[in-house]
């Protein structure tokens, strides 16, 4: 099967492949001596001599070779990548792995000034004191806005595991526009956009955001029930869309870790590790059975409306109780709790809708939950809500993610193994109903190491096209060159086209990327110039450049053109409290400026015809340069002012 691929006149093949065919096989032996070492004490790869694997590394040279963005030609498709602890959103091209962009989020980014510039001190939320109410986050989940079931290139939304956020991205700008906080919950972790209106078909885009919650906190939280974990509970959170508001709250059994939606946006699905409420690992490991939780999205909307809701502490948001003693009849249940094996993780919608994988995580199966059967069992029509499951294929060790390709096929990450294991949905379900010849495991493909997230190009989508599989790997030792402690994540890209898998690269991610969606290219419309009349304190022309005093606030108006900003001086006194509002005149795509004042503090850039502002005191007396940061012009050293302060 290697021949297939094999491009052998492809002047794009890498004139070291055979070297790179060795360093495989030396870096397949330390593969397993790193595997033996990892904390979980478990081998890297399980079946390194199978014939998967073995294919799969004489694969890849060529594989690379075709696959390769020439100098000039743009890629095919957008990663839109969560970073984990960093905070922030990535941006790389498919397939070949650059970075794009970085989009800060819940972070502080002094490239583009966020949480410098009052705009993004705004969105971020301050204090009242004017300082930052957080500086730092974790972010897990991207999902894009959906219309008829696919991507509109509208917004981005990411959560925010450790202050409990809701971030949107305007796709355009790919800026984001609005963070909201969720109450009463900690450990916000899985997040998915509905894909229409439960109730009305002519709604086809996404209005909601639903959030999960992992841990169980008191309620409310405000030094009551500190110990007393039996009055500890989770909330499901539906978040405005459009208004970024709070909608409503669902109190349930249990906790949430990765949230999916169904295509007919009536059911949001979030599969759940600690069924046993349990406070401590050994509590959380001793159930059996786990669960997949179903939210009847019209049901809590139509309770809600009909006032069965409660509010929990300071928070305003309706809240209704979807836990199983509140829900004893399926008939009218907000919620439906279907048991899985053990401590599950990950859920993801099958492209036709049909079904939703969780994966087992301490036990080696994958479970395929019927969406149909889910409507059945919440019309009263099946009594057991195991009976929803349809298949449950054994797939091997550590299951956490699974991406389809619109085939009939599903890709899981295997954690234990560091594997991908393709297997398909049909022969799983044929398999369970008894038929002894299925074989629902198609290929398995080692990966390098330790896989968390996979997914596959639209695969969240009904668009899924079944080229690319990218899996996010959580150990990269040996891959890359050694920088120290802190390693390079691994993400590595596998063709999923033929029906084998086809490792084509290695590319690295800084620590630590969780979820990412791969979008269509031709999907994504962006701006390149802003309009400055989307700006509101905008500096129409260079001639509106001044300074104006009100008792000790100083407001400086600005503009940059370059390579020369409006003003050669701004002198103010000491003490003063002063706004910079800075607008950028050029119009030409990416010319931007940046904006510094020496000692200040002060960084941030303004893109052609945009506007930002900063305020800060003017606690120095001095003279400090003001310079431009970013390079635009022949004469861009020469871009400067001068910030006087006179004691
Ligand atoms: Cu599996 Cu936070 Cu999506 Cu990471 S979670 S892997
Ligand atoms: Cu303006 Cu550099
Ligand atoms: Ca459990």
């Amino acid at each position: 099967m290697t021949t297939d691929n094999k491009n052998t006149d492809d002047k794009n093949v890498p004139e070291s492949a055979p070297t790179d065919e060795t360093r495989r096989k030396f870096l397949g032996a330390t593969a397993l001596l790193a595997g033996g070492g990892m904390a979980m004490g478990l081998v890297g790869c399980k079946n390194s001599g199978d014939s998967a694997s073995g294919s799969a590394s004489s694969g890849q040279s060529a594989a690379h070779g075709k696959f390769e963005v020439a100098p000039g030609k743009l890629d095919d498709y957008y990663i839109f990548s969560s970073a984990g602890h960093n905070g922030e959103v990535r941006i790389y091209g498919c397939p070949s792995g650059r970075t794009l962009k970085r989009i800060p989020v819940f972070n502080l980014d002094p490239m583009v000034g966020w949480g410098i510039t009052n705009e993004s001190k705004k969105i971020i939320g301050t204090k009242p004191d004017g300082s930052l109410k957080y500086t730092t986050g974790d972010t897990h989940h991207v999902h894009g806005s959906y219309t008829d079931g696919t991507y509109d290139s509208k917004y981005l939304w990411v959560n925010d595991k450790l202050n409990n956020r809701l971030a949107r991205i305007r796709m355009d700008r790919m800026e984001c526009d609005a963070i909201t906080e969720i109450p009463n919950v900690q450990g916000f972790h899985g997040m998915f956009p509905d894909k229409r209106d439960p109730v009305d078909p002519a709604i086809n885009h996404t209005t909601r955001v639903f959030c999960g919650a992992e841990f169980h906190t008191p309620q409310v939280n405000d030094g009551r029930d500190l110990r007393n974990p039996e009055k500890w509970f989770c909330l499901f959170t539906c978040i405005d869309a459009e208004s970024m508001e709070v909608r409503w709250q669902v109190k349930v059994d249990g906790n949430m870790d990765l949230c999916a939606t169904s295509y007919d946006g009536k059911l949001a699905a979030i599969n759940q590790y600690n069924t046993e409420n349990g406070s401590v690992l050994g509590e959380m490991m001793s159930a059996e059975h786990d669960a997949v939780l179903f939210i009847n999205i019209a049901r809590v909307e139509a309770a809600i409306k009909a006032g069965k809701s409660f509010t929990s502490g300071s928070s305003k948001v309706p809240v209704v109780d979807g836990t199983k003693k509140a829900n004893p009849d399926p008939k009218t249940s907000l919620t439906c709790y279907v048991p899985i094996p053990k401590n599950p993780h990950g859920v993801n919608v099958s492209p036709d809708g049909k079904y939703f994988v969780a994966s087992g995580k301490l036990s080696p199966t994958a479970s395929v939950v019927e969406t149909e059967l889910v409507h059945k069992w919440f019309a009263g029509e099946i009594k057991d809500a195991r009976e929803c499951v349809v298949a449950e294929p054994e797939i091997g060790l550590g299951p956490l993610h699974t991406g389809f390709d619109g085939k009939g096929n599903a890709y899981t990450t295997l954690f234990l193994d560091s594997q991908i294991v393709k297997w398909n949905v049909a022969a799983a379900i044929a398999q369970f109903k008894g038929d002894k010849t299925a074989q629902p495991v198609v290929d398995r493909i080692d990966v390098h190491y330790q896989p968390g997230h996979g997914y596959t190009s639209m695969g969240e989508t009904k668009e899924a096209d079944g080229k690319y599989f990218n899996s996010g790997n959580k150990f990269s030792k040996d891959r890359f060159l050694p920088v120290g402690p802190l390693h390079s994540e691994a993400e590595q890209l596998i063709d999923i086209t033929g029906n084998k898998m086809q490792l084509i690269h290695d590319h690295t991610a800084y620590p630590e990327p969780h979820d990412a969606i791969i979008v269509r290219a031709d999907v994504v419309k962006t701006r390149q110039v802003s309009d400055m009349n989307d700006f509101p304190n905008a500096v129409k022309s260079s001639g509106d450049s001044r300074i104006e005093r009100n008792g000790k606030k100083v407001n400086v108006y600005l503009t940059s053109e370059a390579p020369a900003f409006s003003l050669d001086e701004i002198a103010v006194k000491l003490g003063d409290e002063v706004t910079i509002t800075l607008t950028n005149h050029d119009k030409v795509e990416d010319l931007t400026h940046g904006f510094g004042i020496e000692r200040y503090n002060i960084n941030f850039i303004v893109n052609p015809q945009e506007t930002h502002s900063v305020t800060f005191k003017a606690d120095k007396p001095g003279m400090f340069w003001i310079y431009c940061t970013h390079f635009c012009h022949a004469l861009h050293l020469e871009m400067r002012s001068r910030f006087i302060v006179e004691a």
